[in-house]
């Protein structure tokens, strides 16, 4: 089942259910917020009760959707596929060893990402840094947890970042990472699926210029390190979260070193399960 976010033709924000090509309003059965179905224990009951009523239906070109995200603080994990970690060893001298260490320890590198106002939806765009030579998407499985730490659902996540900076010193890496359009999350939440299963689906980044394909690339959600339990306890650890929380689970699929996006540049990131996210690209 997918959850998400749309503007009606009337530009009214509502809550529906993505069913082959058509969205469900689930609003109009009195569903205002995402968070009341992601809070429920018996979400997926729920809503097939909801959806038993005749509610209206549009197609998907007649709405827009919104990034999948309301009141939720959106947080990512680094350096959980061995891809990364050798990326990050090798774009700095200087914190290769901070790396190498993370990988490995008991504790992940979790960091905060953006506010749920700056994540930028499906079909939006994207920033790189004015001040930045090399940038890059990071396509990434998020967690979407509610305010129990449990997991909810699924989406994507694209953790934009800008290696120069992250790579010249680690204390940078705020910077690396969180500024205007730094994040993009949706198009929907895909609800009713364990870990195992989420394990099993690929990853798939495609970068397009132009006419021309200049990047593409794949990974699966099984190659991350630590498990999904792991990560949410970590994060909650010592924090609360009242609205719930978005979690970025890190990136298995880095270009080239001579490749930096470009203005105007399309990216995909698809992953099975879920659906498509795309945005083009603006210098901020
Ligand atoms: O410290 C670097 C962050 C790495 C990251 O965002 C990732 O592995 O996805
Ligand atoms: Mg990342």
């Amino acid at each position: 089942m997918k959850l998400c976010r749309f503007q009606n033709s009337q530009s009214q924000i509502r809550i529906g259910l993505i069913e082959e090509g058509s969205v469900q309003d689930l609003t109009a059965a009195g569903i205002g917020q995402m968070a009341a179905l992601l809070e429920a224990g018996d979400r997926l009951s729920e809503l097939s009760i909801l959806t038993r009523q005749n509610l209206p239906r549009f197609s998907l070109n007649e709405v827009r959707l919104l990034a999948p995200v309301e009141r939720q603080e959106v947080w990512a994990v680094g350096v959980t596929y061995l891809r990364s970690k050798k990326a990050r060893m090798e774009e700095s001298d200087f914190s290769a060893t901070a790396y190498d260490r993370v990988y490995d320890a008991p504790r992940p590198e979790l960091f905060f990402k953006c506010l749920p106002e700056k994540v930028v939806p499906s079909g939006d765009v994207v920033g790189i840094r004015k001040d930045a030579r090399w940038n890059v998407p990071e396509p990434e499985l998020a967690l979407v947890i509610n305010s129990r730490g449990q997991l909810a659902g699924y989406t994507i996540g694209n953790d934009m970042s800008a290696r120069d900076i992250e790579g010249e010193n680690l204390l940078y890496l705020p910077q690396a990472k969180i500024y205007d359009r730094s994040c993009s999350i949706g198009p929907s939440v895909t609800l009713g699926v364990d870990e195992a299963t989420a394990r099993a689906w690929a990853i798939h980044l495609q970068i397009q210029r132009g006419p021309q394909i200049v990047f593409e690339g794949t990974t699966s959600v099984g190659q991350i390190k630590r498990t999904f339990d792991e990560l949410i306890a970590y994060l909650f650890r010592s924090q609360t979260f009242p609205c719930g929380a978005v979690l970025l689970t890190g990136t298995g699929i880095v270009p080239p070193d001579d490749f930096t996006l470009k203005c105007g540049d399309r990216i995909r990131i698809s992953i099975d399960g879920i659906g498509t996210l795309e945005n083009s690209v603006v210098e901020v």
